[in-house]
């Protein structure tokens, strides 16, 4: 009998694939591999928690609000405290930008690297365990080593990301990541602890029939996005919406479609966060082929100017995204 058959290979571990590409990056000091495996081991820790969320009291509101002013989960405080400490310990990041602080956090160390995370995002799905996610971006700090972190270090533009990912924390858990050599996906393997290459080199469709957004705030879309949706239904495209973006995002990476959260009555520059959403989903939707837009122009060229900064948002298969856009 062959040997492969009573021994099947597991595939290529994360730490093994980020050290055979360690190369590719620029600035292949080591540093940036090592805060990849700090924010892989914070998720695995993250993960652990929310699969045991129901059977102990890590569940509901934690009674404050964040930047947005929006309802903090105990989750979403959870998930913080992890990433937070995983990357204060690790060393290699000297900032730290995160939905649910107000300021950056100033690591004080003689990190190289600005991180800007949303911990867990789609907060609305935590409770009725539906997917949610974690979505960060990594920049190199501009500022000499030593001296104290300035506004250029953490006012970036998307386009000097020089690492983007996220966390999918799903039917089975994955990390998607790019340095802007190609996209490539893990799955969390349960029983190794491991996450496992099962994505390599992701491509986005060109164009694809899935169209995502919150449809019960039409009355108070733009006349160019009614329009699309119109354009949508007249073509029998297919709507799906799960309300958690990194859940959107990932089955359209996968299956081809468009995400769209456009300016809404209530949220007149969009819903989204430039800094810790949007980069990210934009550089990785780049990096597969596809696209992600502002509505106006590329979402990688804006130049931020607050932390918290919110923008409409279409992200997804660059046809669909040009046609949505061109409006
Ligand atoms: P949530 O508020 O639940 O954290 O990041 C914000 C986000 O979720 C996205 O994940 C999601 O796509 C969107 O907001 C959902 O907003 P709506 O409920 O307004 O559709």
């Amino acid at each position: 009998m062959e040997t492969s058959r009573i021994a099947l290979p597991i595939g290529t571990a994360l730490d093994r694939f980020i050290k055979n590409n360690q190369d590719q990056f620029q600035y292949a000091s080591g540093e940036l591999s090592q805060l990849l495996r700090d924010i892989a081991l914070a998720s695995k820790v993250v993960n652990r928690e929310i699969n045991k969320a129901g059977l102990i009291d890590i569940m509901g509101a934690m009674g404050s609000q964040n930047m947005g002013g929006e309802q903090q989960q105990k989750l979403d405080v959870l998930a913080n405290i992890r990433f937070t400490r995983a990357l204060t310990k690790g060393g290699e990041a000297c900032a730290l930008i995160s939905e649910e602080t107000e300021s950056y956090v100033d690591l004080n160390n003689q990190g190289k690297y600005v991180i800007a995370i949303d911990p867990l995002d789609g907060s609305s799905n935590i409770d009725v365990n539906v997917s949610i996610g974690t979505i960060f971006s990594i920049y190199r700090r501009k500022s000499a080593i030593g001296l104290p972190i300035t506004e250029a270090d953490i006012l970036q533009k998307g386009e000097q990301q020089v690492a983007a990912g996220y966390i999918l924390y799903g039917s089975s858990t994955m990390l998607v990541y790019t340095t802007g050599h190609g996209v490539n996906g893990f799955t969390h393997d349960p029983s190794l602890g491991e996450y496992v290459l099962s994505h390599p080199d992701m491509t986005i469709p060109e164009h694809g029939r899935i169209y995502s957004i919150n449809e019960g705030s039409a009355n108070s879309f733009a006349d160019e996005v009614k329009e699309y949706l119109k354009y949508c239904k007249d073509n029998n495209y297919t709507a799906r919406y799960i309300g958690s973006l990194v859940a959107d995002f990932h089955r359209n990476l996968l299956k081809g479609g468009i995400y769209i959260y456009p300016a809404t009555a209530k949220d007149v520059n969009g819903k989204l966060r430039l800094m810790y959403e949007c980069n990210a989903l934009a550089f990785i939707a780049e990096q597969a082929g596809g696209k992600g837009s502002d509505g106006k122009g590329r979402i990688l060229e804006i130049q931020p100017t607050s932390l918290h900064q919110r923008t409409p948002f279409y992200v997804g298969s660059t046809k669909m995204v040009d046609q949505a856009v061109r409006r």
